[in-house]
């Protein structure tokens, strides 16, 4: 029987084979429900109808995925017929069993088809979920309504808040999926299908959902909106979901639709969606397509404190060979210590299992000394943050690896062309700034020097890739992208404590923008004597203008180093963060040295001067390109500080709310913060012309 295909491009093909048919959709990369592919689906699911020689069909995919979701580059696009709700309706009432073979994963659209077909079956590698909040949205297809028909609302509830991914062995405990394949998905699905043959059809729309108390349900939409900081979409989606239980699918279906529909034009969405792509586009730095990357296989280590240790995991998770080396025995033990610690952790969480620890601690060795690096492809220096300590380490370094060795800093604000001039390879230098817990944190800067070389770099983004990191390119300055920003930011929440604010109110009114915690509480979780040591070393060099706030120096002096002294800007009483009076007293006293009166700061003005103060400096980072386009700090600022994802980052939501306000609030700041606050000259020029940072 040879294949019809009832799409245009070919994308969906019906292979009418007698008793159980097959639909295959064959969309790459992921085939996503394009317009092609509905209409496609739609006109299989007729034919089936239409002809009697079929008794039952699959749903199948050809290459690496099932449906990944709906096409998210038609969003931005009026929606065009066939909807895929509908699509999927004539799916859940074909007269003859429709059973969906599922592989890679199933998300959102996807997976929507899969719960409007009559059974599943799943490959054990396959995943599904309900990622649309994570792009702003409800799911539009039904997932609100059969999901809960088919696993209750409690669990219905915290895949779709959570937009979370579950695999296939919890998929089918949860009760989403009835069968796992044990060998050939494709045999044991049509298997399946000849079962079902004759069978009463079990469509997920009719299901029963249990409803849930009252109370209840409203104390879990409370939870999903705190949780969400500022995001609409899961409080949305949680709704949607309690309505399972109230209303018949097609009503259900009717409000989801309509949400749907209104949250697809919203502003959230829109950065979500930027946000999403943003994090691909990185991954492409303009230029070097063609750059062939090193090969990379075995990594070597300096330094096994908090940092070295965190990116030695990162490594052996991602299968590298690792060789982490230290200065002695002690310090060598100290940091295998802490490694086994992580792992043990993970184990204990249910979030590795004793095996894979097993398989993955193998993985790193250990050594004294930095002649045990000769055969290694790639070293990462992680030692003390001291610009001497590091140029030295680099001088010794270079005489051990073998030639095209790329040696990597972890630097997060020194010079690397210094740290690079000390070796005689500077072309062979990078910098690969991890975030902490660098076995955790997604975010990479990749630093390139003016000699770095390109395959150097383009070795940066293949490693990125492969520790499933999201890498953002850039060159050297103080601070590279994100830290440099956060400094101004930081320095921004002083001045606001010298002219009346408190830590929590700076505290509070960025957690209302959305960032998951404020500076102050930051600063104590990561603890105030390092940045501290920094302030005194670069005491001598800074402009004497310079508005400069003391109080953390107080802070410090006072032994309050954050969290781990019990106080820092907060106090904290059996780990919980409380206001502190002495704070207070040391913040009023700083405004009286100053001579300033203090005044009620209102959350808007702390939230305004926050963002201009970001958004400048970002300005100032692509005016000395020091990256190449905007989308690249929005991705170090959400990925790495806790920027809203939802806001789509300080320079995509500097255009969507117009450049003006934001250029008048710097100009104010300059005039009264004096040297380093001078407005960038891409943001006065945008502004004054209107133009946007992104088409
Ligand atoms: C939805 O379904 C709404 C419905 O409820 C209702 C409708 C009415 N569309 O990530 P990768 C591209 S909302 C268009 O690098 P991986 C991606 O841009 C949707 N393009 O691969 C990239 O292109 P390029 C719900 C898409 O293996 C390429 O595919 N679904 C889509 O690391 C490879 O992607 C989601 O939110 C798409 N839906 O990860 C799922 N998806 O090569 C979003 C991917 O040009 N997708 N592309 O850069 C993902 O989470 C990951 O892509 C996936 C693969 C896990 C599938």
């Amino acid at each position: 029987m040879t294949a019809a295909s009832p799409a245009d491009d070919n994308s969906v093909r019906l292979t009418p084979t007698s008793p159980v048919a097959v639909i295959e959709i064959d969309n790459p990369p992921v085939n996503a429900t394009s317009q092609a592919v509905r209409a496609g689906l739609l006109a299989a699911i007729h034919e089936v109808e239409r002809n009697p020689q079929i008794e039952a069909v699959v749903i199948a995919c050809a290459g690496r995925t099932f449906v990944a979701g709906a096409d998210i580059r038609e969003f931005g696009q009026p929606p065009r017929e066939p909807h895929l709700p509908d699509v999927i309706d004539a799916i859940e009432a074909c007269s003859k069993p429709v059973i969906a073979a599922v592989h890679g994963t199933a998300l959102g659209g996807g997976c929507e088809i899969a719960l409007a077909c009559h059974a599943r079956i799943a490959d054990p590698g396959a995943s599904f979920g309900l990622p649309e909040v994570k792009l702003g949205l409800v799911p539009g297809a039904g997932g609100t309504q059969r999901l809960p028909r088919l696993i209750g609302l409690e669990a219905a509830l915290d895949l779709v808040s959570s937009g979370r991914m579950v695999k296939a062995a919890e998929a089918l405990r949860l009760g989403l999926i009835d069968r796992l394949s044990s060998g050939d998905l494709r045999q044991d699905t049509m298997e399946l299908a000849r079962e079902l043959i004759g069978k009463q059809i079990r469509r997920t729309g009719e299901q029963p959902v249990a409803a849930m108390d009252g109370q209840n349900a409203s104390a879990r939409i409370a939870e999903i909106r705190r949780k969400a900081r500022g995001a609409e979409a899961p409080g949305r989606a949680a709704e949607l979901v309690l309505l399972a239980a109230e209303l018949p699918l097609k009503q259900g279906m009717a409000r989801e639709r309509e949400t749907f529909l209104a949250l697809r034009s919203s502003e959230q969405s829109a950065a979500l969606r930027h946000a999403f792509f943003a994090e691909r586009e990185v991954t492409r730095l303009p230029g070097f397509d063609a750059v062939e990357p090193r090969s990379v296989q075995k990594v070597g280590i300096v330094g096994a404190g908090t940092m070295g240790s965190g990116i030695a995991i990162a490594f052996a998770d991602a299968g590298f060979d690792v060789k982490v080396v230290e200065t002695s025995e002690q310090a060598l033990a100290a940091g295998r210590a802490r490694i086994a610690d992580t792992y043990e952790k993970q184990v204990a969480s249910g979030r590795l299992t004793a095996a894979a620890r097993d398989e993955r601690s193998r993985l790193i060795d250990y050594g004294v000394g930095l002649d045990t690096l000769s055969d290694r492809d790639l070293v990462v220096e992680a030692v003390f943050e001291d610009l001497e300590v590091k140029r030295a380490l680099f001088r010794d370094l270079d005489a051990i690896p073998k030639p095209g060795t790329i040696l990597a800093t972890n630097t997060s604000y020194l010079d690397i062309s210094l740290i690079a001039d000390a070796t005689s390879r500077p072309a062979d230098v990078v910098g690969l700034h991890f975030f902490s817990p660098a076995n955790v944190m997604k975010l990479l800067e990749i630093v390139r020097t003016d000699a770095t070389a390109d395959d150097v770099v383009a070795t940066g983004l293949a490693l990125a890739k492969r520790l499933r990191k999201i890498p953002v390119v850039c060159r050297v300055c103080d601070g590279f992208v994100g830290n440099r920003i956060l400094s101004r930011y930081r320095q921004q929440a002083e001045y606001l404590l010298e002219e009346g604010a408190l830590p929590h109110e700076v505290d509070a009114a960025l957690e209302a923008f959305g960032f998951p915690m404020g500076p102050f509480a930051v600063s104590d979780m990561a603890g105030l004597d390092i940045a501290w040591a920094r302030r005194k070393r670069l005491a001598a060099n800074r402009d004497p203008n310079e508005r400069y706030v003391d109080i953390a120096d107080r802070l410090c002096e006072a032994g309050r180093f954050g969290r781990k002294t019990g106080a820092g800007w907060y106090r904290y009483e059996a780990g919980k963060r409380e206001i502190d009076p002495a704070v207070t007293a040391l913040v009023e006293e700083a405004s009286q040295r100053r001579g300033l009166t203090r005044r009620k700061i209102s959350t808007e003005e702390i939230q305004a001067r926050i963002r201009a103060a970001i958004v400048n400096e970002a300005c100032k980072i692509l005016d000395e390109r020091i990256v190449e386009r905007p989308l690249d700090v929005d991705v170090v600022m959400m990925h790495g500080y806790g920027y809203p994802a939802w806001r789509g980052g300080p320079l995509f939501e500097a255009d969507r709310i117009g450049l003006q306000p934001i250029l008048a609030q710097v100009k104010e700041r300059a005039e009264r913060d004096g040297p380093g606050w001078e407005v960038a000259e891409s943001l006065a020029g945008r502004a004054a012309s209107n133009a946007k940072f992104y088409p």
